[in-house]
């Protein structure tokens, strides 16, 4: 297994790359999205954003899809650091909102994520992570709610108030929309949305070389914002994953996601996915409770023992990337660098004993 830590955008910095290598990191994982542009209480730059109801903030620009040039310049410059970049995590919704909306530009929106893949795959990147949702990464609170009153995320209920037009994916695509919201769509009309998606998408990915890796529900709740979602029991993943047989119709593993759902557990999940090599990389994270009340917790003190997902890994070959994903902050002068490094510490020791035999 891999070592690898995620990157905001405005983190893609040899600073910080160094910081990846100097925690014994040898993966990258690149987030192109600009969370943090022009959103209400986004002033913390390094903590993933809660948002609120008006979302993230503002998605990036529609009829400027990410180029190879940068791409690659992005893959060189950590790769001049001891570097591999593993994966680029998720679409920008204004490049792809009508898909997730069955809007009037969807096909339009379809050829922008197969640009998108070709891109990927011809500057050499492996994976791109992505989120199919309409209401995203919402209605999360946060609080001291880590051991030692460590600033974290979580949950205290749900939030069904509907998307305001213009908006998708925690995200505002269109600031200049009518007023107005978001129809709810019907599970049926959403997992038919992915279904044609993956069908029209896989080919490509597959002559790209570029594997889809698919997150999980953050929060895992049946509905957010008046929306259905997706995978929000670990069994749903397999639902996904038998919508296409392709090779590169693969999983974004969020072991905290997976650990927030109120049906299953964790590691039968990790069991069963990694024995079919579906997990493409895999989000580190531990957490206490479930939908719709959890709080996000270091490694070592939530209710997973992730040591024991490591073995099952172990045991059913799983060779690839881990990143903490999110971590509670530390209280210091780097908060978001101290989280990672307790989490990439952990994880260090973890694989040194369990893949080495130390
Ligand atoms: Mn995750």
């Amino acid at each position: 297994m891999k070592l690898g830590l995620g990157l905001y955008r405005h983190m893609l910095t040899r600073e910080n790359f160094r910081f990846a290598r100097q925690a014994g990191c040898t993966h990258i994982v690149a987030h192109l999205v600009d969370y943090f542009h022009q959103g209400p209480g986004n002033e913390d730059k390094e903590n993933q954003p809660t948002g609120g109801r008006q979302g993230w903030g503002l998605a990036g620009d529609p009829d400027r899809l990410w180029t190879v040039g940068e791409l690659r310049a992005i893959k060189a410059d950590l790769n001049a650091e001891g570097l591999e970049l593993a994966a680029i995590e998720n679409f920008d919704p204004a490049h792809w909102h009508d898909v997730l909306l069955d809007g009037p530009k969807k096909a339009l929106h379809l050829e922008n994520i197969k640009t998108i893949i070709r891109r990927v795959g011809e500057a050499g990147i492996p994976v791109i992570g992505y989120n199919f949702s309409i209401a995203g990464v919402a209605a999360r609170v946060k609080g001291p709610f880590a051991r030692g009153h460590a600033e974290s995320v979580g949950m205290d209920g749900g939030d069904d108030t509907p998307l305001p037009n213009g908006m998708v994916w925690n995200m505002v695509y269109d600031p200049k929309a009518p007023p107005g919201v978001v129809p709810s769509a019907t599970p049926e009309q959403l997992w038919s949305r992915l279904q044609e998606f993956l069908d029209a998408v896989l080919p490509v990915a597959e002559e790209a070389g570029v594997t889809l890796a698919a997150h999980p529900d953050d929060p895992p709740t049946p509905t957010l914002r008046g929306q259905p979602r997706l995978v929000y029991q670990p069994r749903l993943y397999q639902k996904l994953l038998d919508l296409h047989p392709s090779p590169r119709n693969a999983l974004e593993f969020c072991l905290g996601s997976i650990a927030e759902m109120t049906e299953g557990d964790v590691y039968t999940a990790t069991e069963e996915y990694s024995r079919q090599g579906k997990l493409a990389y895999i989000h580190f994270r531990n957490v206490r409770g479930k939908v719709p009340t959890y709080q996000e917790a270091f490694v070592d003190d939530g209710d997973v023992d992730l040591i024991r997902v490591l073995r099952i890994l172990k045991k059913n070959r799983y060779d690839g990337v881990l990143i903490p994903d999110h971590t509670p902050q530390m209280s210091c002068a780097a908060p978001w660098h101290a989280g990672m490094a307790h989490a990439l510490g952990y994880l260090r020791a973890a694989l040194q004993v369990i893949e080495e035999g130390r």
